[in-house]
């Protein structure tokens, strides 16, 4: 019988994942890509949490893809893969709706303080209906920026104009077919900061995105703004939100995702009544975490046998 190519997995993987690897390869603890192994390790297939760089690459002799499950790529040390040519895979392309869908409910949890109702609607404290309690502001015709117009973006200001926001945007480049086709309009970071009702973040994190909402940018908004973030925990600098939100700088937050996950229980930003977290929830649909199971498992097995990978990081 044909030896199984061995393959170190980070987390415990689903059944879609466990199912389509049974008997194609064998499944190796994390343990292995922490420890080393002298056994050959030809793929690493990683949920992205751990980080992967090249200490860890060259600790795994005949290592020949990199496979993440998901499309934020942030915990992989792109060039030192590279460098040893080692493709590395994600999940572009199928789970872009799926993100923009939460992050869209998070801006109208937000604004329409749904959190909040539930708890009060569902403690001893309802007694009596008042039709002045509990008001939020409106969504429908607000104004959203987005930062970030890639795929996730794109999808996220799709659903804004269903709801008749008038849509800016800011990106390292600007996407003129998304502002004909979408009827968006591309701004300057401080100028969305300072005209934008809600903020989404829909950016990579990279060198150039981490900790762009600090103290500064925080002051420039809106002291009724909203800010959503469904990228990545560490593109918001927590000390300085958390600093916004005392002195009501900004309104409120919505976050599926912060830096750490899970936040330490004590962290400052758990109890506020106008902050909203979701244990990064973004891509978390049957239908869509299905879709990356594949993916990724087809980029993990290409790689394995050196094809070209279907979705590959450049
Ligand atoms: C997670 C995500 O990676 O795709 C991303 O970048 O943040 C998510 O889809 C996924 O939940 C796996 O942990």
């Amino acid at each position: 019988s044909i030896r199984r190519p061995r393959v170190v997995a980070d987390g415990p993987l689903n059944d879609t994942i466990g199912g389509l690897l049974q008997g194609v390869v064998e499944v190796l603890p994390w343990m292995v890509a922490l420890e080393g192994s002298s056994e050959p390790i030809e793929g690493i297939y990683t949920y992205g949490h751990p980080q992967v760089d090249g200490a860890m690459m060259d600790r795994l002799p005949g290592l020949k893809v990199i496979s993440n499950f998901g499309v934020g790529v942030d915990h992989i040390n792109l060039a030192d893969a590279s460098q040893r040519g080692i493709p590395v895979g994600n999940t572009p392309g199928v789970l872009e709706g799926a993100t923009a869908d939460l992050g869209f409910g998070l801006l109208l949890a937000a604004a329409r303080r749904v959190v909040e109702g539930d708890r009060y609607a569902q403690s001893p404290e309802f007694t009596v209906y008042d039709p002045g309690f509990m008001l939020g502001v409106e969504v429908h015709g607000s104004t959203l920026g987005i930062i970030g117009m890639g795929n996730i973006g794109r999808e996220v200001a799709k659903r804004a104009r269903g709801f008749e926001m008038t849509v800016l945007y800011h990106n390292r480049t600007r996407r003129p077919n998304v502002e004909t086709e979408l009827g968006v309009r591309f701004a300057s970071l401080d100028e969305l900061l300072a005209e934008a009702d809600f903020v989404m973040l829909t950016v990579p994190l990279t060198e150039e995105t981490r900790g762009m909402i600090d103290a500064v940018a925080l002051a420039k908004m809106k002291r009724s703004a909203i800010l959503v973030n469904i990228a990545r925990g560490s593109v918001v600098r927590n000390a300085d939100l958390v600093e916004a939100l005392q002195t009501g700088e900004i309104a409120a937050a919505a976050l599926d995702v912060t830096d750490p996950e899970p936040l330490p229980r004590d962290h400052p930003l758990l109890g506020f009544s106008n902050v909203i977290i979701t244990p990064h929830l973004g891509s978390a649909t049957v239908q869509t975490r299905r879709r990356m199971a594949e993916l990724s498992v087809t980029n993990l097995l290409a790689g394995l046998r050196g094809e070209p990978l279907p979705r590959a990081v450049t």
